[in-house]
C-alpha cells in the first residue's frame, strides 16, 4: 500500500508549513489537509472538513482517501488553553485518543503527534532541560501535552502502535500565522516592525526561550517520521532544540535591519507561563537516534524572516 497522509489541523500555524513540505516530498494528491477552517493560504491538494473530535467524521476521510499515517495537530495552545481549560483539556485529549484508537484497530501504519516545552515546569532544570527530567506542568496545555506523551508512550508500548513525537519549542515562520501561543510575541515582533516600526512586547525583556525557525521545524518532523521504526526509541516525545533568545536579544538583531525599530515591553498573563518553560533544551536524543541538527540559528532565522516576510507584505 502506498503513503496516503492526512493531516488534521492543517490551516493553523504548524499544518500550513507542514502540508506544503509534505505536499513537496510526497505529491500533492497524497497529503489530504484536513481543518474546521479553510486554509490560510491556497493549496493544491485535497481538503476535508472534520472536526479533530469527530470520529466518525474522521474515519469517513480515513476510509475515503485511504489513509496510511495521520499527523495530529489541532489543539489549542497555551494562552487560549487557559482561557476555557475544561474545553482545551477535551480536544487535546479526545482527538489524540481517536486517532490512537484507530491506529491500534490497525487503519493507521504510523501516527504523528507534537508535544511542547510546556510539559515542564517551574520544578525543571532551565538550562539544557533533559530529555527526561522534572515534569509539573503550570498550565493547561502543558497538562494536556504531558498526558499526551504518556498515552503515546502506552499505545506503542501495549499495542504496538507506531507514534511519533516532538516537543516542539515556540516556532517562528513567515508563510502562516501563529495561534493562541505564549510563544507567538517571536511572531508578531516581524510583522509589527515592519507595518510600523514599534513593537510593544507582552514577555519582559530577558525572558528567554526556546525557539525554532520554522524550516527546521517541518524538516525535523518529516525526518521523525520517515526514521526506521528501530531507531525511533522514545516514544513519548523527543526534546528539540533550535536557538534560545529573549525580546531584547531578537530586538537587538532586528535592529540590523530596521535601525530605528522601539521595542517596548508590558508583560501579561503569559509572563507566568514563560517564566514556568525551559530557556534552553538538550536535545541529544533526539541527534543520537535519529540525526536531528538544527540549521538556523538567531542571526540567520531573523536574516530569513525579513527577506521573505518583507515580500510577502510589499
Ligand atoms: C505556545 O507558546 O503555547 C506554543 C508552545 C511552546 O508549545 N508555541
Amino acid at each position: 500500500m502506498s503513503k496516503k497522509i492526512l493531516v488534521i489541523g492543517s490551516s493553523g500555524q504548524i499544518g500550513t508549513e507542514l502540508v506544503e513540505g509534505l505536499r513537496a516530498r510526497f505529491g500533492s494528491e497524497n497529503v489530504v489537509a484536513s481543518d474546521i477552517k479553510e486554509p490560510q493560504v491556497k493549496q493544491d491538494g485535497p481538503f476535508a472538513m472534520v472536526n479533530a473530535m469527530d470520529q466518525r467524521g474522521i474515519e469517513r476521510v480515513i476510509e475515503k482517501h485511504g489513509i496510511t499515517e495521520v499527523y495530529l495537530l489541532a489543539a489549542l495552545l497555551s494562552a487560549t488553553a487557559e482561557k476555557d481549560p475544561a474545553f482545551a483539556w477535551k480536544l487535546n485529549m479526545e482527538s489524540l485518543l481517536i486517532i490512537l484508537e484507530l491506529a491500534r484497530e490497525g487503519k493507521l501504519k504510523k501516527v504523528y503527534w507534537p508535544s511542547s516545552i510546556a510539559v515542564f515546569g517551574p520544578t525543571t532544570p532551565k538550562d539544557n532541560t533533559p530529555q527526561q527530567t522534572v515534569t509539573e506542568p503550570s498550565t493547561v496545555y502543558g497538562i494536556s501535552k504531558l498526558a499526551g506523551e504518556g498515552w503515546c508512550r502506552y499505545y506503542n508500548k501495549r499495542y504496538g502502535v507506531d507514534v511519533r513525537s516532538i516537543r516542539y519549542p515556540g516556532l517562528i515562520g513567515w508563510k502562516s500565522a501563529p495561534g493562541g501561543g505564549t510563544t507567538d510575541y517571536a511572531v508578531h515582533i516581524f510583522h509589527e516592525v515592519m507595518k510600523s516600526g514599534a513593537y510593544t512586547s507582552f514577555l519582559g525583556p530577558k525572558s528567554t526561550l526556546p525557539m525554532m525557525y520554522m524550516p527546521d521545524a517541518i524538516r525535523a518532523t518529516i525526518d521523525l517520521m520517515e526514521a526506521p521504526s528501530e531507531q525511533v526509541k522514545e516514544r513519548g516525545s523527543y526534546n528539540l532544540a533550535g536557538l534560545s533568545f529573549s525580546p531584547e536579544e531578537i530586538a537587538v538583531e532586528l535592529r540590523k535591519h530596521y535601525p530605528d525599530f522601539k521595542m517596548g515591553y508590558a508583560p501579561d498573563e503569559r509572563q507566568a507561563y514563560a517564566d514556568s518553560w525551559p530557556r534552553s533544551i538538550d536535545d541529544s536524543a533526539a541527534r543520537k537516534d535519529w540525526g536531528w541538527r538544527p540549521e538556523f540559528d538567531l542571526k540567520a532565522m531573523v536574516d530569513d524572516m525579513v527577506l521573505h516576510l518583507r515580500k510577502k507584505l510589499s
